[in-house]
């Protein structure tokens, strides 16, 4: 029998063997908070390993610039195929490389330079990639945002009516890492056809939810959609295009390739097409109706404990904590959930300042957590531990605690391993 990768790595490369086996390690002593990642199954790991990554290709299948692309072909018409049955989409591009390249494209293929984008406002809970000034998209077109209602933490649609018509702009998007509320696709598109703008949702966060039809879906309502499989989905790193509409599917394919890519990533659309296969399982609707009763349990044992939650709730994966009551800032936040072995980000709340290390903000999600098997009454253990390290580092008692609340974290990741 040869020798495993990893056994492989650890005789001739241990520097990248230890770090891979630290993070393995890590994975499985510490609580994964982080709202964008999952843990995916070992038949994704397998196929991100294989060596099909050794296959370059560019093109579609069929009409491809290089030879011996028969096997690809199987697997992205098979990803795509899924990837269709699984959100109803008439069109689908699997070979974005990340969520980003997928939202390239569709600028690539609908605007020009300088042409106006209307999307949501960063700290409100947007997207870099959604005409944020450091992007290429805020640098390149001419971008607008809406923000969030002030006392609710909600989207305005009447705001962004009224914001639309001032601004017309070519294209309105919807989606974003950090709103954790249902978004009312059907008015936004109403909105965007009052102006004849294209209506974008990049529903990255959410592609899981939707798929196992706990969020409602997109997909009847937006001209284009974008994700990542990363996320909720539970699959590798990269991103899809989708669309239930007729009339873009030359325009996008071209926008991905020669427009913002070249060869594509075989063993990443092979992972794909694996967890497309997943999502399209039973179980994978259990987890999702799980995920959002865990991001209830979630939110409601902070709130109980006294912790302030933006939009007093959520509807997905994903809890967004307004630290300022506390007086603490997000960075200070995410080290003191660090000291009991609990992973998260710091993340503007709508408002918020533009500078990351004054953000107010803390983002938790229970994508990870759910998969590797956490339940409501875990959760809700999680969700006081995490009240009660704030305010503890509120109040400067952080060492006072800091060892039985990691004791309480290591007790629920032995009883879930990864
Ligand atoms: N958009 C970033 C996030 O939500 O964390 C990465 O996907």
């Amino acid at each position: 029998m040869g020798a495993s990768a990893n056994q492989l790595l650890a005789t001739t490369d241990p520097v990248i063997a230890n770090a891979l086996a630290g993070e393995k390690q890590r994975q499985q002593d510490q609580i994964e908070l982080i709202a964008s990642e999952n843990i995916v199954s070992k038949r994704v790991l397998e196929a991100l390993g294989h060596e099909i990554n050794n296959k370059t290709l560019e093109g579609y299948p069929g009409n491809r610039f290089h030879g011996g692309g028969e096997f690809v072909d199987i697997i992205e018409n098979t990803a795509i195929d899924r990837a269709k049955e699984l959100f109803g989409a008439k069109y689908v591009n699997v070979q974005p490389h990340s969520g980003t390249q997928a939202n390239q494209a569709v600028f690539f293929a609908l605007l020009k330079p300088g042409d106006k984008v209307l999307s949501l406002d960063l700290a409100a809970g947007g997207h870099l990639s959604h005409g944020a000034k450091p992007n290429l998209s805020g640098r390149w077109f001419e971008s607008h945002h809406y923000l969030v209602d002030r006392d609710t933490g909600l989207m305005d649609y009447d705001a962004i009516a009224d914001q639309a018509l001032l601004i017309q702009p070519k294209l309105l998007i919807a989606g974003g890492s950090a709103y954790p509320r249902e978004i009312d696709c059907a008015r936004l598109a109403q909105i965007a056809r009052s102006v004849g703008a294209c209506f974008l949702v990049d529903m990255a966060h959410v592609a899981g939810l939707v798929a196992a039809g706990v969020y409602p879906s997109p997909l009847p309502h937006a001209d284009l959609v974008t994700c990542t499989t990363t996320k909720t989905l539970r699959g590798p790193r990269g991103g899809l295009i989708l669309s239930s509409k007729d009339g873009f599917s030359k325009k996008l394919q071209s926008a991905i390739f020669p427009g913002v890519q070249g060869s594509l990533h075989s063993n990443v659309l092979a992972a794909k097409a694996v967890c497309l296969g997943e999502a399209l399982q039973p179980s994978f609707r259990a987890y999702g109706r799980q995920v959002v009763t865990n991001g209830r349990i979630l939110a409601k044992s902070l709130i109980d404990k006294g912790i302030k939650i933006v939009s007093g709730g959520t509807d997905s994966h994903m809890v967004l904590l307004d630290l300022s009551p506390l007086g603490l800032k997000g960075r200070d936040a995410e080290l003191a959930l660090a000291s009991a072995n609990i992973t998260c980000n710091k993340n503007p709340i709508p408002f918020d300042t533009p500078k990351p290390s004054d953000w107010v903000g803390l983002r938790l999600g229970v994508a990870a957590a759910t998969t590797r098997g956490l339940d409501q009454l875990a959760i809700s253990v999680l969700g006081n531990t995490i009240a009660e390290l704030l305010i503890a580092r509120s109040e400067n008692q952080l060492d006072q605690v800091s060892n039985e609340h990691k004791a309480i974290v290591k007790q629920i990741c032995d009883d879930n391993p990864v």
